[in-house]
């Protein structure tokens, strides 16, 4: 038996969810299969690192493993057979059966999860704990006997209806208690599962209608809220980054953590950039009305560019549609930033995106997921290429040059008053502008493409 066939045995027992597909491996770009990658090559060097060790993949246990096609307009599309059962912890240990399977048979060595989507939320605080605790031993065996590991957890504190108001932000007290049960146990399991990092996205922390909102109050518990999670994880071993996950709305109308600059603000204010950084989602930043690679070096600008959930937005909607990233033009840019910024530490690359609703195959799971990583690939390469070989750097450094030295250098380190701008002005008379040459640096991208 090979290593690799060893390997998935040891993780996904004696049942495999997806008979037929075998560990997907490279074979390159003239490659006819299907099922195999084009251009990530796990083992490949670029900038002095693997790919593997570059872009730090990661699947997203609700999308790939929870969600059964589902939306506003109709039931479930996809008979995954790891949902079948209705014993919760049996569901949960199928599920996590499925999902180590096709972890381990992608390649990608990371994944991420809500507390409940690891398995259902019980009646009680005291059952949901019970059932976390014993499905997180098991996640533990899988992790060992893959070595998978854990890129972040986070805390569905947006779903029960108990959430309706927000969960840190909620008016009511007692609710904000219960999120903090909540959070407290989703922390334990993170910490467990040694976690690279721990994730906040304020899915209702936001409000309808300022008519009965108290903003200033909320915004005040929420901070309250992730200094007590910080302190909590801290003292008990947690080594890892926090991140907050901006968005815009959806579900709420205004959320607190609008975007990339709104958060840091919300950070500093708060005393907290020392332990969190960002988790920027491609579909978010759209929805802010920015492009990803802005909020992108937003979060770089102030060294808080942590992790990313990579999807796609559509061009034509105006919400979240999450789909798998495939879009070469916007993520080469995006890759740009993250290689200028040093590259991923603790975060990664987490496929925050679904299948289409009428996408009911078990390889379709396959073929997002390979297209996906494909196109990070791609535009790794292309990325690393233009920043060593092309004169793109050059070509910003210059556009600065003024700044460099004489009167801009004065400028810059603060040496010179109004008064010292007006008379240079009135020496210069008027100035002709430079081009800005955006479309000289938009066909850099494409030759190197
Ligand atoms: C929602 C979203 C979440 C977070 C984790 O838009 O992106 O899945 O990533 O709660
Ligand atoms: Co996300």
């Amino acid at each position: 038996m090979s290593d690799i066939k060893k390997e998935i045995n040891l993780v996904t027992g004696s049942r495999p969810f997806f008979k037929g597909i075998d560990r997907i491996k490279y074979e390159g770009p003239s490659s006819d299969n299907i099922l195999s990658f084009k251009h990530y090559d796990e083992n490949r060097v670029v900038a002095g690192k693997t790919m593997k060790e570059h872009l730090r993949f990661s699947v997203a246990y609700w999308h790939s493993l929870c969600g059964a096609g589902q939306d506003m307009f109709g039931g479930d599309t996809k008979d995954w057979p790891w949902l079948a059962a209705s014993d919760p912890m049996q569901k949960a240990r199928d599920k996590m059966d499925a999902a180590f399977e096709l972890i381990t048979k992608l390649g990608v060595p990371f994944y991420c999860f809500h507390d409940f989507d690891l398995v259902a939320e019980g009646a009680t605080v005291a059952e949901s704990e019970k059932r976390l605790t014993s499905i997180v031993e098991y996640a533990k065996e899988k992790q060992q006997a893959s070595n998978v590991g854990l890129l972040w957890g986070t805390a569905n504190l947006f779903s029960h209806r108990r959430y309706m108001n927000g969960a840190a932000t909620n008016p009511e007290f007692d609710i904000i208690a219960q999120a903090g049960a909540q959070l407290k146990n989703a922390l334990d399991a993170t910490i467990a599962l040694g976690g690279a990092g721990y994730v906040f996205w304020g899915g209702r922390e936001g409000y309808m209608s300022l008519l009965n909102t108290n903003m200033k109050r909320e915004q005040e518990h929420l901070g309250r809220f992730l200094t007590m999670a910080r302190d909590y994880a801290r003292k008990n071993g947690f080594k890892g980054c926090f991140y907050i996950e901006p968005k815009p709305m959806e579900p709420t109308k205004h959320q607190y953590d609008y975007d990339a600059s709104t958060v840091l603000g919300f950070l500093r204010q708060y005393d907290l950039l020392g332990d969190f950084k960002l988790n920027v989602e491609v579909n978010h930043a759209t929805l802010a009305g920015h492009t990803f690679q802005h909020d992108l070096q937003v979060a770089a600008d102030a060294n808080a560019l942590g992790s990313i959930d990579a999807n796609r937005g559509d061009y034509q909607n105006g919400w979240d549609t999450d789909e798998f990233p495939m879009d070469l033009f916007e993520v080469t840019q995006a890759m740009l930033v993250i290689l200028e910024a040093g590259g991923f530490t603790t975060g990664g690359i987490n496929f925050d995106a679904k299948l289409r609703r009428n996408s009911t195959e078990e390889s379709d799971l396959f073929i997002a997921h390979i297209n996906g990583m494909d196109t990070f690939a791609r535009s790794l390469v292309v990325a690393d290429r233009i920043l060593q070989s092309s004169p793109y750097r050059q070509w910003r450094k210059e556009r600065y040059a003024s700044f460099d030295s004489g009167e801009g250098a004065k400028f810059e380190a603060g040496q010179l008053s109004l008064e010292d701008l007006k008379a240079i002005a009135v020496r210069n008379g008027e100035i002709t502008p430079k081009s800005g040459k955006q479309e000289l640096y938009e066909s850099l991208i494409n030759k190197y493409l």
